[in-house]
């Protein structure tokens, strides 16, 4: 394990919140394997370090998708949040799609069967979205499939969470605009724009959506993606005042 200071030159280190320690979990793309093993890395890790006044725990978004057991993750996660109250969980981008294709937007559904939903509905026990079909009695299935108390939770997750220098959000933020004048979308998809941006945004945005082989520990950003769907590594960091420690766990690739 690394302990990283004072990385980000000019403003000085960046830091939480006073007393805040936050631990951000990468994209989970559907392995409650990694998602548990992680969990109790953390707890771990928190002993070891001694009590902070509050701990988060914040998952970056991206649950659900791609990997093998999305309603598996999901249902990890409820339980682990009803235990641990000190969890939260960011939207991605793939809740995003699943949220809208469960109300029924034609386009989008087609669109998130290419980019990892046909592995969520399979974990639900459906067959995938075919282009040629009616999508209105297959949305109705989905719809029966997915608890509707679950819905309603992924719809109440929130876009950002900050603490002191730190700024949280799934993808990234489009540089130049005011952290507080975002668009949702922003958040949710950004790429290169933010990713190549050099800025300061007025906060280090720690983000994932876009996998790297390691954590990227950049003056204006962490990403912390490490793409664990296929790598089998899932990555986190904790920032507790002024340190940067980088946390993984890894179980093996994901079944073919
Ligand atoms: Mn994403």
């Amino acid at each position: 394990m690394i302990v990283l200071r004072s990385l980000f030159g000019k403003r000085g280190a960046p830091r939480t919140a006073p007393g805040e320690r936050v631990y951000a979990i990468g994209d989970v793309h559907g392995r409650p394997d990694l998602l548990d093993a992680m969990l109790v890395e953390i707890a771990r890790h928190g002993s070891a370090r001694g009590p902070a006044a509050q701990t988060h725990i914040v998952f970056i978004g991206d649950i659900i998708d791609r990997g093998p057991d999305s309603r598996g993750a999901l249902e990890r996660l409820e339980a682990a949040t009803r235990r641990a109250p000190e969890i939260v969980t960011l939207l991605g981008n793939h809740e995003e799609m699943m949220l809208r294709a469960l109300a029924g937007d034609e386009p989008t559904l087609r669109g998130w069967m290419r980019v990892g939903g046909a592995e969520t509905v399979a974990s639900f026990g459906l067959p995938p979205f075919a282009e040629a079909e009616d999508p209105v009695p297959w949305i109705a299935e989905l719809r029966r499939a997915v608890p509707a108390e679950w819905v309603e939770w992924i719809r109440g997750w929130p876009l950002i969470v900050r603490s002191g220098d730190y700024f949280l959000c799934h993808a990234g933020i489009k540089p130049g605009v005011p952290l507080k004048r975002q668009l949702r979308r922003d958040f949710l998809w950004s790429r290169e724009e933010f990713l190549d941006d050099m800025r300061d945004h007025g906060a280090v945005i720690v983000h994932g959506h876009t996998i790297s082989d390691s954590v990227e520990l950049r003056g204006n950003r962490i990403g912390i993606d490490t793409g664990a769907y296929r790598t089998g590594t899932l990555s986190a960091v904790c920032l507790d005042g002024e340190t940067v420690e980088v946390l993984a766990v890894h179980r093996g690739e994901a079944a073919a």
